[in-house]
């Protein structure tokens, strides 16, 4: 057994099932080791797939991925998903292939700081210095990566650690630390809030926006008149038809303020208060009224279930019915598509089960709200506003949860950073279906000029910035190369039936809606 063998063991062992991976040449022992049958190696052909792929996974599992990255450089690609994933709380295990102590010495072309590289958005980082460490070192990582929240963890792995001997070497059973409880006096001051009358919102973020916390939060609704929300971008939001809803913080501050106005008390489950995207001339960046009081329910390392049964507790509503998501009608659009028959399109063409991974921008922003009442599904939202995250992220839900259909709604300026997750999808024989809107441009840049004050429209050279129409992308040419399938619609009823077809597919589709 040599380290690279004992660190695959060590993942296997301590439940890492999957690995992200894109090897050069010092990661030969680890492939050789993914040899393994306990862990499945599925090939990235950017980095940044296999990190936003990590990300889908811990979404739906809860638990961490692994990647696989090729020295410094590798991980660089990978960087920005990774800042995704650290954002929305996803757990993952970096592997980073490093040269041999020895050669480093002599400062070989692939020679770079890794730890700087890592440190920025790992919560942990470690350079594994001997083959005998090593497992001691994977059970490290995975326990860290396993906290709550999830923790992004990058270990290093020199040639030399991976192909020395580790034969007697024993990883420790590392156990991640429970969610914290609560403190008791901060629920009962809180009940105290709700007990007021005062205009409140529950503002519900990470693991609180799933099904059972969302019942708990939803009888608190219904016994105080409490409103309940969630931030613009949530990691995953268990919603539609029979579920509890939360309503959505808008994205445009002016629309933001005007929604949160009247309330007076804003309480927070695993989120703080609603913060804008961007700093705008003369606007605020924090969105709540001047006379509103932000408490925290539960902090981001707490246990939100429980400190939403404790406030059930405090206020007495344990009977209580919360009001849930009525079913929307499903009405098949046609004509001419925009928001309103993109999003009857999506309501129809949502699977039960289906989990939406949503970077539609300016094409889907509007629609969300209308497939509320859709059938049961989760809804993934990208929380580091780095572009190109949904075709990884939907490739890792996808292997995380095979036997349910993702829907992967992207914008063509955002599908263009990490197109290359279709091929790992085409290869795996995925059950997802990209939707490419492809309006030919960076759209939402066109309002953002505004609203920045930089002007009232874009001049000709801000506009060839932002137009990315010449040449025009072939969106069906580009699936086909990597083995996806696809169809071009024009339509709103072609676009519903396009998903509608896509449901019955057991791989991967691609709708290219080509938008005027
Ligand atoms: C890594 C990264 N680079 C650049 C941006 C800035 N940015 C935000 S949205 C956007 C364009 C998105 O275009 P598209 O996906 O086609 O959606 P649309 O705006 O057309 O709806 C860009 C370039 C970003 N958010 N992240």
């Amino acid at each position: 057994m040599n380290g690279a063998n004992a660190l695959v063991e060590t993942l296997a062992d301590t439940g890492i099932e999957i690995c992200f991976a894109n090897p050069g040449t010092s990661e030969m022992h680890f492939l050789a080791a993914l040899e393994n049958p306990r862990i499945k190696p599925v090939l990235c052909l950017f980095e940044g797939v296999c990190t936003g792929a990590a990300d889908g996974w811990y979404r739906m599992r809860d638990k961490p991925a692994s990647t696989l990255l090729h020295l410094g450089p590798g991980l660089a690609n990978g960087l920005a998903n990774i800042h995704n994933a650290k954002r929305a709380s996803s757990g993952m295990v970096n592997i980073v292939g490093e040269h041999s102590a020895a050669h480093l010495r002599h400062d070989p072309p692939l020679t770079s700081d890794i730890e700087g590289l890592a440190r920025p958005l790992s919560h942990w980082v470690r350079r594994a210095e001997s083959a005998q460490s090593i497992a001691w070192d994977t059970a490290s990582a995975v326990a860290k990566a396993s906290e709550h929240p999830g923790r992004i963890a990058t270990l290093i792995l020199p040639g030399d650690t991976a192909w020395q001997d580790a034969s007697g070497s024993i990883a420790p059973k590392i156990a991640a630390p429970a969610r914290k409880v609560p403190d008791a006096a901060r629920i009962d001051a809180i009940a105290k809030v709700l007990r007021s009358g005062e205009p409140a919102m529950l503002v519900l973020a990470n693991k609180a926006t799933r099904d059972g916390p969302l019942e708990l939060a939803g009888k608190v609704a219904a016994g105080t008149g409490c409103r309940l929300g969630s931030q613009f971008f949530t990691a995953r939001i268990e919603r539609g038809a029979g579920r509890v809803p939360l309503e959505r913080i808008p994205y445009a501050v002016p629309q933001a303020i005007t929604f949160l106005k009247d309330i007076k008390h804003i309480i927070t489950l695993e989120t703080r208060e609603p913060v804008a995207f961007f700093a705008y001339p003369g606007r605020p960046s924090l969105m709540k009224s001047a006379d509103a009081v932000v408490h925290t329910l539960a902090d981001d390392d707490e246990d939100s279930t429980l400190a939403l049964e404790m406030l059930v507790d405090a206020l007495g509503l344990g009977a209580a019915t919360p009001t849930r998501q009525a079913a929307a009608e499903r009405i098949m659009p046609s004509g001419k598509l925009d928001a309103i028959s993109i999003a009857h399109a999506l309501c129809a063409g949502i699977p039960e089960n289906a989990i939406v991974v949503d970077e539609s921008l300016t094409s889907g922003r509007e629609s969300m709200s209308y497939t509320l009442g859709a059938l049961p599904h989760d809804m993934i939202n990208n929380l580091g506003g780095s572009i190109g995250y949904s075709p990884p992220v939907a490739t890792g839900t996808a292997l995380a949860c095979p036997d349910r259909r993702s829907i992967c709604l992207v914008g063509d300026g955002s599908a263009m950073y990490t197109i290359q997750a279709l091929w790992t999808q085409a290869r795996e024989q995925l059950p997802v279906t990209t939707v490419v809107f492809a309006n030919n441009s960076y759209n939402i840049l066109k309002a953002e000029y505004a609203n920045m004050g930089a002007g009232t429209a874009p001049g000709e050279r801000a506009l060839s910035m932002i137009d990315i129409d010449r040449p025009t992308i072939d969106w069906l040419a580009m699936g086909r190369s990597m083995g996806v399938p696809g169809v071009r619609v024009e339509t709103a009823e072609d676009f519903a039936k396009a998903l509608l077809d896509a449901n019955g597919e057991a791989g991967p589709r691609l709708i290219e809606v080509k938008l005027y």
